[in-house]
C-alpha cells in the first residue's frame, strides 16, 4: 500500500493554535500532509473569531496541511474532507456508527447516539450536541519561495474524545450543547486510535478533493451524513438571516434550503437547527 500523505505528525504538549502554526509553516513552503496535533491549546480557535475549549490531555486537537488543485469555489469541500474522514473514523471505533458515508446511499444517522455532520462544520450526536468542529482557513497569496506550490489550505478539527466526562465538567454556555465520545461510549476514549483512524480515513478522502467525481463524492458523502436535512433552519448570512426547511446537499456541497417556496442554494454561512419538520 503507498504510504499515508499524513505521516509527518509533529507533537505539542502546549500551542496556541495548531491551525496557526501550519498556516505559518505553509506560508515558509511546507509540503502537503504534515500535521499538527496538540495536548493543548491557548487560543484554539473557531469560525469568526470564536474559541475552542478543550482541557489540557483530553481531547484531540489537530491540523493538517493540505495543498489541492482545487478552485477557490470547491475549497469548502476541504472542511467536508476532515469531517466525513472524522465521521469515517469514530465509526470505526464501533461509536455513533452512520452507515454508507463513503458512498451516500443510506440517509443520515437517527439514533441518538449517531453521529453526523451538521452542515457545514459540526459533528453532532443524534440530539444535536456538538462533538467536534472543523476550521478550514487558507492562504490565496502566492508565497516568495514556496516553489509555485498550490496555494494551502490549513484544516483543523477538535474532537471532544474523553471531554467532558458528563454535562456538568462544561461551562454554563456549553451545557447541554456539546458533548464527547466518552459521554457516548460510557467509557474512555482511545485518542492515539481515533487519530490513526482518521488519517487512515483522510488520505482517500483529500484524494477526493482532486477530481470532479471525487468531488461529488464528498458532496453526497456529506448529503449520507448530514443532520440538518429535513430540519426547519435559520440561516445566518453576513448581514441577513432568513428560516426555512433544509432539503438536500447540492452536487457542489452546499446546503439547499426552502423558503417561503423559493430554493436558496447557502455556500456559506452560520445554520441553526430550529426543530425538525413533520
Ligand atoms: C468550530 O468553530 O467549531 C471550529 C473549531 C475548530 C477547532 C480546532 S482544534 C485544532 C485546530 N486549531 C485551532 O485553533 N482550531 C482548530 P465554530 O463553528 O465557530 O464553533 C465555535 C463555538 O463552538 C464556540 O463559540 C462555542 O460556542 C462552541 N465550543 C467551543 N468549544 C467547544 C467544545 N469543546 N465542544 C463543543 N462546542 C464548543
Amino acid at each position: 500500500m503507498p504510504q499515508n500523505r499524513f505521516a509527518e505528525v509533529r507533537r505539542f504538549e502546549s500551542i496556541d493554535s495548531t491551525n496557526r502554526y501550519l498556516l505559518d509553516e505553509a506560508r515558509a513552503g511546507a509540503a502537503e500532509g504534515v500535521v499538527a496535533v496538540a495536548d493543548h491549546q491557548t487560543a484554539g480557535r473557531g469560525r469568526l473569531g470564536r474559541s475552542w475549549e478543550a482541557p489540557p490531555g483530553a481531547n484531540l486537537l489537530l491540523s493538517v496541511l493540505l495543498r489541492p488543485a482545487l478552485d477557490p469555489a470547491d475549497r469548502h469541500l476541504a472542511t467536508t474532507a476532515v469531517a466525513l474522514a472524522a465521521v469515517d473514523a469514530i465509526g470505526a471505533l464501533g461509536i455513533g456508527s452512520v452507515q454508507g458515508t463513503r458512498d451516500g446511499r443510506e440517509s443520515g444517522p437517527s439514533t441518538p447516539r449517531a453521529v453526523g455532520i451538521k452542515w457545514p462544520n459540526d459533528l453532532v450526536d443524534g440530539s444535536g450536541r456538538k462533538l467536534a468542529g472543523v476550521l478550514a482557513e487558507t492562504d490565496l497569496l502566492p508565497v516568495a519561495g514556496s516553489g509555485g506550490l498550490p496555494a494551502p489550505i490549513v484544516v483543523g478539527i477538535g474532537i471532544n474524545v474523553n471531554w467532558p466526562a458528563g454535562d456538568a465538567d462544561l461551562p454554563p454556555e456549553l451545557r447541554g450543547l456539546a458533548v464527547s465520545l466518552r459521554m457516548l461510549a460510557g467509557a474512555p476514549v482511545d485518542r492515539e486510535a481515533l487519530l490513526d483512524g482518521l488519517l487512515a480515513a483522510l488520505d482517500p478522502r483529500t484524494a477526493e478533493l482532486g477530481t470532479p467525481a471525487g468531488r461529488q463524492r464528498l458532496s453526497r458523502g456529506l448529503a449520507a451524513a448530514c443532520t440538518t436535512i429535513g430540519t426547519r433552519v435559520r440561516v445566518d448570512l453576513t448581514d441577513s438571516s432568513f428560516e426555512g426547511t433544509a432539503t438536500g446537499i447540492s452536487p457542489e456541497g452546499h446546503l439547499i434550503v426552502t423558503s417561503d417556496g423559493d430554493t436558496k442554494t447557502v455556500v456559506a454561512g452560520d445554520v441553526v437547527h430550529l426543530r425538525p419538520t413533520a
